[in-house]
């Protein structure tokens, strides 16, 4: 049993993949006492994590062979089978941390799982700066066997967070990738905004971005109220801003941009949606949430 003089022993880690995200991931393990086995495609980039006392593998056979718990982050699931073909998966407890679609993970699952494997798809919800910095929010989704989750939880959360969504291997990635999804709309608006204002002399982008940063901080908080009117299947609740008001608005958005010589490619799918919800009829009063019932049927 473990005191003050016999320190806990850390369980072993493989990692496969050290590109930007498993170099950041590597480390962490290495800095909190974690022996670490590390394979990369390109020899070179092992050599950093080397330094501070990774074992570096031949090949990612020889890696997952040193290691009960693998860990996997590489460019897509496609590179997850080419690197893993010719690996003993037998009794490994195999977490895959590379980004994909749900349907990757749920084959991927039963792909592990038919050679021998326990296994644990994850989702990353940070960005390489992020790993091994608590206070930065990041976390990493996992879906899989619940039990097998808190087995290998303590290790899984050296890098970051750790958040569990579920048994069906396919939660984490729909969640990591509806996460994703929302960003790059949010994303899209930016770049249409910044656009908008591009070219006005007396409007500095640095001086404009705290003005857009904190409209869509306030904007956020419409998360909670469409997940509201999703779940009581009302619409109006709490509508300050109707469907009819907004779609009127939009043509002013428009003709903005044209006035200013921006393409509207960014947002008139959006707005084309809310006039089609408004055509519909009887919608006039609700929110935009009825989209998310259209964007389903389609
Ligand atoms: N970096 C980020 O900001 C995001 C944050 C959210 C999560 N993503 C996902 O994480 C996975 C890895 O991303 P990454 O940033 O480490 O990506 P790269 O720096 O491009 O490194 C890719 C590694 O994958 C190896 N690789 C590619 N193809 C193969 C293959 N066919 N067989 C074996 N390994 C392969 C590549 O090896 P090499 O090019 O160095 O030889 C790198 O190790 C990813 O799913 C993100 O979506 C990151």
């Amino acid at each position: 049993m473990a005191n003050e003089k016999t320190p806990v022993e850390k369980t072993p880690v493989t990692l496969l993949g050290l590109g930007a995200m498993g170099a950041a991931l590597g480390r962490t393990w290495l800095d909190a006492g974690h022996p670490l086995t590390v394979w990369n495609r390109t020899p070179g980039k092992t050599d950093a994590l080397a330094a501070y006392g990774a074992e570096v593998a031949d090949s990612a056979a020889e890696a997952v062979a040193a290691s009960r718990l693998v860990i996997v982050c590489l460019l897509d699931d496609a590179s997850v089978g080419e690197a893993l073909a010719d690996a003993d998966l037998t009794g490994k407890d195999l977490v895959n941390l590379t980004t994909g679609t749900p349907a990757e993970a749920r084959e991927r699952a039963r792909w592990a799982e038919e050679r021998g494997a326990r296994f644990l798809d994850g989702g990353i919800m940070a960005i390489p700066p992020m790993i091994g910095v608590p206070e930065s929010g990041g976390y990493i989704f996992y879906s899989g066997p619940r039990a097998l989750f808190d087995e290998h939880r303590a290790t899984l959360a050296v890098p970051t967070g750790t958040s569990y969504a579920g048994e069906g291997p396919g939660h984490a990635s729909l969640q990591d990738v509806a996460l994703l999804s929302a960003m790059t709309g949010m994303t899209g608006g930016i770049l249409h905004a910044f656009a908008l204002v591009r070219g006005e002399e007396d409007i500095a982008p640095k001086e404009f971005a705290p003005l857009l940063s904190g409209w869509l901080t306030a904007m956020a908080l419409a998360v909670d109220q469409t997940a509201a009117q999703l779940e009581s299947g009302d619409y109006t609740e709490g509508v300050v801003s109707n469907l009819a008001m907004m779609t009127a608005g939009n043509a002013t958005l428009l003709r903005t941009a044209e006035e200013q010589g921006v393409s509207t490619e960014l947002i008139a799918p959006f707005t084309d949606l809310m006039a089609a919800r408004l055509a519909e009829g009887g919608h006039d009063g609700e929110s935009v949430t009825g989209i998310v019932d259209m964007l389903r049927h389609k």
